[in-house]
């Protein structure tokens, strides 16, 4: 794995609990499908919690104090997360981490995020901490170059990937969600049929 992409397996494990606090906050900032500044339609649907909130429209991307669906501000940030965020980043070798921003991404099945950089936060030295909940994913890392071949990272239910550093401006992407093999998987964790990841950053 890339210097500065550190994962942590298992490391927010067991994830019946996070599962709950999204379903909480969903219930107050529901998931939506952002536009992209190109006019397209995401397949994976986000919500947010904490002081600022990512979002994308035909404007671009930024960070929103208030939800744009609501006009409320978004949901806190549950302490819960917050505490697992600050201490994955510490053991990944970035202590005094104190996210003031969670991305929640929901995948169903055929969903995928196409390359990008997160590069929408003002300090850049500042990790970012990404929890991999219900359904395996294939984290593909392309680096600094958009067009290099990916290194593809399993993301499953319960890893923490910490981010920072050379890395953290790396692009990177996540394979289109597959249905569950039931061979190799038995049954889904929690039988959750999707997947959730949380992304904390430090926006401002
Ligand atoms: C995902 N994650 O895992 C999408 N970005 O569903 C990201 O785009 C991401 O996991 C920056 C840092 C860590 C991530
Ligand atoms: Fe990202």
């Amino acid at each position: 794995m890339a210097t500065d992409l550190v994962l942590l397996p298992g490391r927010a494990a067991p994830t019946a609990p996070l599962i709950a606090a999204i379903e909480t906050l969903a219930a107050a900032a529901p998931f939506r499908r952002l536009q992209t500044p190109g006019g397209g339609t995401m397949s994976v649907a986000m919500t947010n919690c904490g002081s600022w909130g990512w979002h994308s429209d035909t404007r671009g991307y930024r960070y929103l104090a208030r939800d744009p669906l609501t006009g409320c501000a978004w949901p806190a940030m549950p302490a819960a997360f917050a505490r697992l965020a600050g201490e994955a980043a510490a053991e990944a070798g970035f202590p005094g981490f104190v996210p003031d921003a969670c991305l929640v991404n929901r995948y169903e099945i055929g969903a995928q995020m196409g390359a990008h950089r997160d590069f929408d936060e003002l300090d850049l030295r500042q990790p970012i901490v990404s929890v991999s909940i219900g359904l395996p994913a294939q984290f593909l890392w392309h680096g600094e170059q958009r067009r290099t071949r990916p290194r593809v990272v399993e993301l499953r239910d319960g890893d923490v990937l910490v981010w920072g550093g050379r890395a953290r401006a790396g692009y990177h992407a996540v394979r289109r969600l597959t249905a569950p093999d039931l061979l190799t998987h038995g049954t889904t964790p929690q039988g959750l049929e999707l997947r959730y990841n949380l992304t904390f950053r430090r926006a401002k």
